[in-house]
């Protein structure tokens, strides 16, 4: 029984129909709460951990609400602690980079905040690096933790608030490029596209920010749908590459020297670069709308998955080998540079059928290639069950006793992350 490792916990609705409600919402990622929460503070997070850990009243964390897999969603009635009240910036050291705020803020607010100082945030679509120094967290006891030693903090990131809530945080950020380069490419094969990102690396090296691919069914729905134009004609594949360095004479003649010899080679077809800024923007939006593209397909089953660089886009293959007409369209795209593909597949409308044929088929495969079954969206509501296709028996043991240990009572986001 779905509750039976969460027992302590009070629902209002615990009742045997809230599992039809449960399958409805595991299709549609709807939930259900009767309360939500928008603390300012930290001592207000406190708070309101230590009443509802006492009462064993349940708590769905949620940040920006923007995950794939359900890990913001109330399941029955839990209480919504929503941060979306804790955006204030506290500090901004333009000499050291540090930028310290609250967990609530959202990425668009802080480099806006960042651009004024000559500094930008060291986190986008998963191509750049994160780097947090310090964290101020609430256990799910109300204690406040400051300071961390032993690295703790780590057990908080990608804990999707399981383990406590995140209020505060200090990033490092670099600073803001005076150059920045985009360009889009046409190509014929996945193979193309490997010795295209290997060239890249080699030739812009330290001023390489991005590589992206779109394949030719993700860029469809960008061009149809959305109305969006490609600056090039159809292709198989299409890479989206981007550079940020200091100095744009160089990054310039780095980039053309590196399109130059990729299209002699024969790996490149076509392709446009520029450095203006709303040239950039519209060949950055061909590859970040390709979501809301989605949105216009008919039902769509998401998948956010790792693979080895090699075998990055082997799984949309397969998938087209194995749904065949039973899926309107198969398509990937994402972030090659860190090897982690967004698999979509629309269907006029959800049928369990389509789904036993998807899963757990993909997670098998992901596994077989030594793959993570989730890359950037997290485990959330939706994949608890598949977490052994990339985590060992004993990773799994060792995760159910530090959440054991961290919130005894279970209170803290669940059903979502561990299995059963
Ligand atoms: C992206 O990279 C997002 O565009 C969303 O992570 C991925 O919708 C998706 O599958
Ligand atoms: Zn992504």
């Amino acid at each position: 029984m779905f509750y039976e490792s969460n027992k302590k916990v009070n629902h209002a609705r615990f009742k045997p129909q809230t599992f039809a409600l449960l399958n409805r919402s595991r299709k549609a990622g709807i939930g259900y709460s009767q309360c939500v929460l928008r603390p300012k503070t930290t001592e207000e997070v406190s708070r309101i951990l230590s009443f509802c850990n006492e009462h064993r009243i349940a708590v769905c964390p949620q940040g920006g609400n923007t995950g794939l897999v359900g890990g913001s969603v109330p399941v029955f009635d839990e209480v919504v602690l929503s941060t979306s009240l804790m955006d204030q910036i506290i500090s901004t050291n333009d000499t050291s980079g540090v930028l310290v705020c609250q967990a609530g803020c959202i990425l668009e607010k802080l480099d806006t905040h960042l651009a004024d100082h000559g500094l930008m945030m060291p986190l986008d679509l998963g191509a750049k690096r994160f780097l947090s120094s310090w964290r101020q967290c609430v256990k799910a006891n109300g204690e406040v933790l400051d300071c961390l030693r032993y690295h703790l903090k780590h057990l908080f990131i990608g804990s999707e608030g399981t383990l406590g809530i995140v209020t505060k945080v200090a990033i490092q950020c670099p600073a803001k490029p005076k150059a920045q380069n985009v360009a889009f490419l046409g190509l014929e094969s996945f193979q193309d596209v490997l010795k295209t990102m290997k060239k890249a690396k080699y030739d812009l090296g330290e001023i390489l920010s991005s590589c992206e691919l779109i394949d030719e069914l993700s860029l469809d729905l960008v061009t149809s749908h959305l109305k969006l134009n490609s600056p090039i004609s159809v292709y198989p594949f299409y890479m989206l590459i981007e550079t940020q360095g200091s100095n744009n004479d160089h990054d310039e003649m780095k980039m053309n020297a590196f399109l130059e010899s990729a299209m002699s080679d024969g790996l490149i077809l076509d392709g446009t670069t520029t450095n203006e800024v709303s040239k950039m923007q519209s060949l950055w939006e061909l590859r970040e709308r390709i979501t809301e593209g989605l949105t216009h397909d008919g039902y769509v089953f998401k998948y956010d998955i790792s693979l080895p660089t090699k075998n990055f886009y082997s799984l949309v293959p397969a998938m087209k080998e194995r749904l065949g007409d039973s899926a309107k369209r198969i398509c990937g795209y994402g972030h090659l540079g860190d090897g982690n593909i967004h698999l979509n597949i629309s269907v006029r409308e959800f049928t369990q059928d389509i789904l036993d044929k998807i899963e757990p088929f993909v997670y098998e495969f992901t596994s077989k290639l030594k793959g993570s079954i989730s890359a950037e969206h997290g485990i959330g509501f939706r994949k608890p069950k598949y977490i052994h296709y990339s985590k060992s028996k004993e990773s799994i043991a060792l995760m159910k006793q530090l959440k054991a240990m961290m919130d005894p009572n279970g209170i803290l986001n669940p059903y979502k992350v561990l299995p059963a």
